[in-house]
């Protein structure tokens, strides 16, 4: 009994390093590094910094998934969380209009997660139908928080008439690493568990497309949910709910996410965007004007690019219809 109450107020007194790895509701369920699991709830000092101020931009997550959190354990499996450590690294997006509008009508950031190594876009050829732009739009939330990513093209099985092949050749000669994949056949598979080992990787894209199959299909032991495909398109209808960190092997974590219906990358000026599109890369300096927005301005190299055919025509399709979308906001 003395040793036991010995323990115990060491517990207490002691300050536990710890990952959040999912979030509950007002809990943010963290691991700790000797991989115990705690429910811990979020110092009330945080709440207070993140309260919206007139005249600042506010983020809506306090902490996320892959944040470095320090705890104070209320016992073996519950804590407070009094320190988020600096993320080296996070994705966001926009947060859907309705949930996150401010005022005047501002979008606010969603910060999916933080401190990764790797994102998985993961899109499908059918069911839903493969879309480049929403593609495009992963690439540059990556790119913009310098993430190096990697495109999965799943439900490879249902490609009958190879419509694919033309896009993933023209990733590839981009510079992206493109896997054809298939929860079916089983190909690509092998492939991603190599491409996602001895890392933090995040699977993301919208819903439907097979990220929680994928993941399964790497780790058959997982036995994550996954959605019908009869039902997944439905209005509203995710599968997956909540983003959950799951450790596989020794020094590989998944994170498998909600499917999101849009994609927006939060904070991108229009002058900026286009250093978000690799292929326009070698070309931007050499624009006339150094604001240049590529987007019919006299001597943009960009666009010449584009009539030389060393740019593919559907890049910059996609590029000035995000462009268009892009709101100057002056809060950015
Ligand atoms: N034909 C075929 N169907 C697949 C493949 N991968 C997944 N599916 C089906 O697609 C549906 C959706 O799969 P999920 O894994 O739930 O998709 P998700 O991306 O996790 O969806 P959310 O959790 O809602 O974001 C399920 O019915 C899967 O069986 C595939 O390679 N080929
Ligand atoms: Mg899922
Ligand atoms: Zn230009």
């Amino acid at each position: 009994m003395v040793n036991f109450v010995i323990i115990f107020i060491n517990i207490c007194e002691v300050e536990i390093n710890g990952t959040v790895i999912r979030i509950e509701k007002d809990y943010f369920v963290s691991e700790s590094e000797s991989r115990n699991i705690y429910r811990c709830t979020l110092k009330g000092k945080f709440k207070k910094d993140f309260h919206m101020k007139k005249d600042k931009q506010y983020a809506l997550d306090i902490a996320v998934v892959g944040d470095f959190v320090e705890f104070t354990p209320n016992d073996a499996k519950s804590g407070v969380i009094h320190k988020i450590l600096p993320r080296n690294n996070y994705i966001s997006r926009k947060a859907p209009k309705i949930k996150g509008s401010g005022y005047r009508g501002e979008r606010l950031e969603q910060v999916i997660s933080a401190n990764i190594d790797r994102l998985v876009i993961v899109s499908s050829i059918f069911e839903p139908v493969f879309n480049y732009r929403v593609i495009d739009r992963f690439l540059v939330a990556a790119e913009s928080s310098h993430i190096e990513s990697i495109i999965v093209l799943n439900k490879m099985d249902l490609d009958q008439a190879r419509l694919a092949e033309e896009f993933i050749a023209a990733y590839r000669e981009i510079g992206y690493t493109v896997i054809p994949a298939s929860i079916i056949d089983k190909r690509g598979i092998k492939e991603i568990k190599e491409e996602v080992r001895n890392k933090k990787t995040i699977f993301w894209g919208q819903s439907g497309v097979g990220k929680s199959s994928l993941i399964n299909a790497l780790y058959p032991n997982l036995n994550l949910g996954t959605g019908e495909i009869s039902s997944f398109n439905q209005k509203g209808k995710h599968t997956t709910v909540t983003s959950t960190m799951i450790p596989t092997e020794e020094g590989t974590y998944i994170i498998d996410t909600p499917g999101i219906r849009e994609i927006d990358p939060f904070g991108i000026q229009k002058q900026d965007l286009g250093h978000y599109f690799i292929d326009f890369l070698p070309y931007i300096n050499a624009c006339k004007f150094s604001t240049c927005t590529h987007n019919h301005e006299p001597g943009c190299a960009v666009e010449q690019a584009v009539n030389d055919e060393k740019i593919f025509d559907f890049r910059y399709e996609s590029y000035l219809r995000l462009l268009e979308t892009i709101e100057q906001d002056i809060l950015f």
